[in-house]
């Protein structure tokens, strides 16, 4: 049987990237961005920095003020989340991801799988010059770099993906996969935590090679089935997990900032229609139909409101979009005398409701 082609992509640095491609002035220098709780200018946390503040041993979840510290002396720039901001250049990328693949599964803000199989006929080398055009094109669109692994199936191009970053794009073939995996940690693998590492550790198990070679049986009769033939599955680099579509019944948007403040109706409408495009070519990638429109506003005063209205019938089209946002924009202009700064385009209440399949990672949810 052919082997799957899957891709694990994992924007690089991602908060900080972002902020650098705002203003590339910060490039050279430490770049920190951390959620500021606001109790004292220095209270909080860090969500991530750039590689230069990482050579200053700055982490994920430290401190503020310990970042501080670390980076006295330098020219590190500190700046506070903004979250929209991230997902509105995430979405941009996912888009261009989800041109290149069967399926894309986003796992987070900056990570996402890719089924290519088909566009590279399960040939790893083609998948290599794949995923290097991939990046180049994300790039020049959209300005973010990122890592990418290649596997036969997701746990293994997850831990590819890991394997080298910054920038990074390593391939692990079929037959390579169990070797790849042999000399890590076990708890390099999803859903072994700190507690299932302890307990494996005295049966002596270090390593993906040893929890390999283990007995399953003795795997099962210690975390029962699911899990103990999950565990042995995965140490021999085996995952037939499916990369699906998640989380697509609830809702898409796209959020856009204006080029300046306004309160023009036609200004406004130029940038939600480029919104309602994107919004509708996603919506047709995944054969949906949408049975609400809303359009979500950030005014002047930096207050963010949104309105909505729900169609007679299903509809799949941008014309559909577009005037639907226009009478809402020219309902929702009459009734604030603020400006509008920025501005969202979203449908929802899908019609074809995909059936649900179980995800054996959410096992792992609470581990
Ligand atoms: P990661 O992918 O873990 O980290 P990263 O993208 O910053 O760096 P890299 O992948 O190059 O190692 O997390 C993605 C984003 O999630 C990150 O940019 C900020 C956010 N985040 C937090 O807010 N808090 C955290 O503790 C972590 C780990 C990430
Ligand atoms: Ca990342």
């Amino acid at each position: 049987m052919q082997s799957r082609v899957v891709m694990l992509v994992d924007f690089d640095y991602f908060f900080a990237q972002c902020e650098e491609l705002r203003n590339p002035t910060i490039k050279d220098k430490p770049v920190v961005v951390g959620v500021y709780s606001g109790r004292t200018a220095d209270s909080g946390a860090v969500s991530t920095s750039n590689y230069i503040a990482r050579k200053y041993a700055v982490k994920s979840g430290m401190p503020l003020f310990l970042a501080k510290r670390k980076l006295e002396g330098t020219e590190a720039v500190f700046l506070p989340v903004d979250h929209e901001y991230y997902e509105e250049i995430s979405d941009r990328i996912m888009q261009i991801l989800r041109g290149y693949a069967t399926n894309l599964e986003q796992v987070s803000v900056d990570e996402a799988y890719l089924d290519v199989t088909a566009q590279v006929q399960g040939n790893f080398e083609r998948a290599k010059d794949y995923a290097q055009r991939i990046k180049t094109e994300v790039k020049s669109q959209v300005g973010i770099s990122f890592s990418v692994g290649v596997g036969p199936n997701k746990l293994v191009a997850k831990i590819a993906c890991d394997s080298q970053k910054p920038d990074g794009l390593t391939i692990v073939k079929p037959e390579e996969a169990k070797s790849f995996l042999a000399p890590l940690a076990v708890d390099r693998l999803l859903g072994v935590g700190k507690k299932t590492s302890t307990v494996m550790e005295s049966l002596g198990i270090k390593t993906v090679a040893d929890l390999a070679a283990f007995d399953v049986q003795r795997l099962v009769a210690i975390w029962g089935k699911i899990l103990g033939v999950y565990f042995h599955n995965a140490a021999n680099a085996i995952d037939n997990e499916p990369v699906q579509e998640q989380g697509e019944a609830e809702s898409i948007s796209r959020i856009g900032t204006l080029k300046q403040d306004s309160r023009d109706l036609a200004f406004i409408l130029q940038k939600t229609e480029e919104l309602a495009e994107d919004v509708a070519k996603d919506v047709s990638v995944r054969n949906l139909s949408f049975r609400q429109v809303a359009i979500y506003v950030v005014l002047t005063d930096l207050s963010s409101k949104s309105r909505s209205v729900t169609l007679e019938q299903p509809a799949k089209d941008k014309e559909t979009i577009d005037k639907n946002v226009r009478d809402l924009f020219e309902k929702f202009l009459s009734e604030t005398p603020l400006e509008i700064r920025r501005v969202g385009v979203k449908v929802s209440g899908f019609s074809r409701e995909e059936p649900h399949q179980k995800q054996l990672t959410n096992f792992f949810q609470t581990t």
